[in-house]
């Protein structure tokens, strides 16, 4: 099927399900002043190499509503901007405070698959696990999040986030701004939905199970749309995608470029300036920004495509169920107030000083997987009825989804690779878009929907990459994963994850 023909499909269903849906009707957002842009301190354990976090349960209040409840690791509501050093070792102690189970995954960090806290990891309520992680990988900036099949997208909608910077002190020779929440700043990018009340509301119709569950309202680092202060400089932005399902299309409203330096998992050689840049859940770009004009500007976000396009949510806008979290026009992401202040980095290098990726010609081995998104059909009338919202993916008529034809399953290892190899991996998916993320690794991407030059959002290291219909990877194995801790790849659209697009994989 095409995605033109599931885009009608869906829409047929989103019209049978708002029937018998409840469905929140998202309060308007509010007028007035816009909230500052929160900035967690940085934990810094480039000292210390121990890392203390708490997963735990709290009280959060959005938007100036009343308190929602939330998930956390050391703070009611996502995580800290955590710090390390390349070439250092950080033993973690990550207690589990919350009365469900919990694995916890270091998406980006080049680790062995026991350490690495995918599904088979997990950490049952009052335990604690400790595992020791050898940080021998090119700076980055990196996250971590819940992984907990088949809980993983209620578990990080509910704030189970955080980010892992890994740092190599060589910032400054590179001529890049490094002073965190002064002219470095991470933005944890995520859209939500609140309900009437105004509390955050995780519902998942089934529309939202085909097609991830999106929110209307932006959130940055936990506040809707702030103002952020910056200096009249160059300023670093880490922007994480950190949505289960939606795919931003970022740009300034008066059009100034954002000169990329970073993808997922490392330096370009040099910085590649573009007025528009696609983040899908799970990826992660560092980009310059020129505010020495002393301007206020705003980061823009256009529509999801994944969302079915402009003429789609013409003929739906009037089904309710459709049009929670269904957003037409553009929106504000934050916006940045130049304050004056003289900044460290007044010019944008012209090269960051890393080597050019070389791509590998020779592959050991070729594989192949086909991301599907219905495995025994349409979920139409299966639990169609009586599927009312729910928080969990589990059961209720849930579509199963899978890959190369098989739903995730615990038990069954797919793959097997020899570690030190490389190899060429071909992903398609039809119907949506899908971020495809890999653990353990890093990969550079080949092709894509484009062709043989990849987007410029597909260049230099990656671990996330957004199929469009097709990608070719190459993906180099360092580190080893054994049956009992193997490495994952699965799509990042959390409720694709949860339904069973996940495969794992061996390395040895
Ligand atoms: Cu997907």
């Amino acid at each position: 099927m095409d995605r033109r023909r599931f885009f009608k499909h869906s829409a047929a269903m989103a019209a049978t399900a708002s029937l018998g849906t409840i469905i929140a009707q998202p309060v308007r957002a509010s007028r007035g002043k816009r909230p500052n842009l929160p900035m967690p301190e940085l934990l810094d354990v480039t000292g210390s190499g121990r890392l203390t976090l708490n997963a735990r349960s709290g009280q959060t209040a959005f938007a100036g509503g009343p308190s929602s409840s939330t998930l956390g690791y050391n703070q009611d509501y996502l995580g800290p901007f955590v710090r390390a050093r390349s070439g250092q070792e950080v033993a973690v102690r990550l207690q589990n405070d919350l009365d469900e189970s919990l694995a916890t995954h270091w998406h980006g960090l080049l680790v062995p698959g026991e350490v690495d806290g995918g599904p088979h990891q997990e950490i049952a309520p009052g335990k604690v696990w400790e595992p020791i992680l050898p940080i021998d990988q090119p700076a980055s900036t990196a996250w971590f999040h819940a992984h907990t099949f088949p809980h993983t997208a209620r578990q990080v909608y509910r704030g189970l986030a955080g980010v892992f910077q890994i740092d190599d002190g060589h910032d400054p020779d590179r001529g890049l701004p490094q002073e965190h929440g002064v002219d470095d700043l991470t933005l944890v990018i995520q859209d939500r939905r609140l309900d009437e009340a105004g509390r955050l509301d995780y519902r998942l119709s089934m529309f939202d199970r085909m097609h991830g569950f999106q929110g209307d309202r932006l959130f940055v680092n936990g506040a809707e749309q702030p103002r952020g202060p910056v200096p009249n400089a160059v300023v670093r932005l880490r922007l994480l995608n950190g949505s289960n399902a939606r795919i931003f299309h970022l740009r300034f409203e008066d059009g100034r470029p954002m000169h990329v330096i970073a993808s997922d998992a490392g330096f370009w050689p040099k910085p590649v300036p573009t007025e528009e840049l696609r983040l899908s859940p799970g990826e992660r770009f560092e980009v310059l920004v020129d505010f020495r004009d002393g301007r206020e500007v705003a980061l823009m976000t256009g529509p999801d495509q994944n969302r079915g396009g402009p003429g789609m949510m013409g003929v739906v806008s009037n089904i309710r169920s459709f049009a929670s979290g269904l957003v037409e026009g553009d929106q504000r992401v934050l916006s940045f107030h130049p304050d004056g202040r003289k900044g460290r980095v007044d010019r944008i290098p012209e090269a960051t000083g890393e080597a050019s990726w070389s791509q590998p010609t020779n592959f050991d081995k070729r594989r192949h997987f086909r991301l599907d998104m219905m495995l025994g059909g349409m979920p139409m009338m299966r639990g169609m009825m009586g599927g009312g919202a729910s928080e969990d993916m589990p059961g209720g008529g849930g579509p199963s989804m899978g890959i190369n034809g098989r739903p995730f399953d615990m038990q069954h290892i797919n793959e097997a690779v020899a570690l030190g190899s490389v190899e060429h991996w071909t992903i398609e998916s039809d119907m949506l878009m899908h971020p495809f993320h890999i653990h353990g690794v890093h990969f550079q991407v080949l092709a894509d929907e484009t062709g043989q030059t990849p987007r410029l959002e597909n260049r230099g290291p990656k671990d996330t990459v957004l199929v469009d219909g097709r990608a070719e990877i190459a993906v180099r194995f360092t580190q080893p994963a054994s049956k009992d801790s193997p490495f994952m790849y699965h799509c990042h659209i959390l409720e694709h994850e949860d339904a069973g697009m996940m495969g794992h994989f061996t390395v040895s």
